[in-house]
């Protein structure tokens, strides 16, 4: 009996930082009906899912930023799309700013800020967080710079690591799943540790300017977007696995975001594409067991892997130059 889940990417268009959390999230449950009527189990909503793509605007005070933050899961604001989960029997992943009060070393509480995803059950259980690790940009104001990238001075790196949970999901009795989020997908680091746990959907929400925002040389714009994709296609291939980028995309206070939300296959082959750069959902049925042919022969990793020839991969964080060729 084939394993099938039907997965849906919930893009969503863009957030203006003026509109208040239950505008997004209201499109949101539009988009879990429409998802339910296609009959998806499992939607994918976007990074920063709530709010504006906010690391773009500086704020001197870091507490001034804790608008954008949420600091219960569910909230008021939320607690109707965990309510549209359970009416559909969807389970859902979303992607906020987290604020997590904490035990402080000296005693008391602490603030911890992190870019936070959750994967929630339809009975409103969440079965799995993840943190994001690989925070880009810059932590102080830059002049040169188009626009401010601030997760670094907003977010810490998140202190989860890449966890895999094997739960109850749609009509199956067990799937292995996987976060990560955004920047995380350019690093091949974040998708081995997954695959190592036998990953079979990883879900990602992206907020990613579809221009280069570094004005530190050329980039040719199409390549946005291949890039994006190309790193999700690659990820799912070498790891043998199903996954689900979904943007948030469109103009965010002038400022533009790309979409091209896909799903992809364990052959690396995108199933599914938005085509808007507005609220889109699409959708495929994920024939989970497609991913044993992989996980069995190319990339069987018990097999071939050589991890005695790969320690420079947690032992160095930098690059270092090569020894000089001498005659
Ligand atoms: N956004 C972008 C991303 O990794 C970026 C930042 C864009 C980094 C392009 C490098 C190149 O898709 C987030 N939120 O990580």
């Amino acid at each position: 009996m084939a394993r099938i889940l039907t997965v849906g990417a919930a893009q969503l268009g863009p957030i203006q930082k003026a509109e208040p959390r239950s505008v997004a999230v209201g499109r949101m449950v539009h988009l879990m009906e429409r998802a339910h009527r296609r009959g998806v189990e499992l939607l994918v909503f976007p990074e920063l899912a709530l709010t504006t793509f906010f690391p773009r605007h500086y704020h001197e005070d870091i507490a001034e930023a804790d608008v954008w933050f949420e600091s219960a899961m569910p909230s008021n604001e939320t607690a109707p799309l965990f309510a549209a989960a359970r009416q559909y029997g969807i389970g859902f992943h979303l992607g906020y700013a987290e604020m997590a009060h904490e035990p402080a070393p000296g005693g008391g509480t602490r603030k911890r800020r992190f870019n936070t995803a959750i994967l929630v059950n339809p009975e409103g259980d969440i079965l799995l967080k993840y943190r994001k690790v690989h925070l880009p940009g810059h932590a102080e104001y830059r002049p040169e710079r188009k626009v401010q990238h601030l997760e670094k001075r907003y977010f810490e790196v998140g202190d989860l690591g890449f966890p895999v949970v094997r739960a109850p999901m749609g009509g199956l009795p067990g799937v292995n799943m996987g976060m990560m989020i955004c920047n995380d997908r350019r690093w091949p680091e974040s998708w081995r540790v997954l695959g190592l746990q036998q990953v079979e959907l990883v879900m990602l929400g992206y907020n990613t300017p579809s221009l280069n925002m570094e004005a530190a040389g050329f980039e040719a714009h199409h390549l946005r977007v291949f890039h994006s994709h190309l790193s999700i296609q690659a990820g799912a291939y070498q790891n043998s696995c199903f996954a689900v980028g979904t943007a948030k995309a469109g103009t965010e206070d002038g400022h533009e975001l790309f979409g091209h939300s896909i799903i992809v296959n364990p052959q690396g082959e995108i199933v599914a594409q938005a085509t808007s750069w507005d609220d889109e959902l699409i959708t495929a049925d994920c024939d989970l067991d497609t991913c044993t042919l992989g996980r069995t022969t190319i990339f069987a990793f018990d097999q071939h892997r050589r991890p005695e020839a790969y320690a420079r991969i947690t032992e160095q964080v930098g690059s270092v130059a090569p020894p000089e060729w001498r005659k």
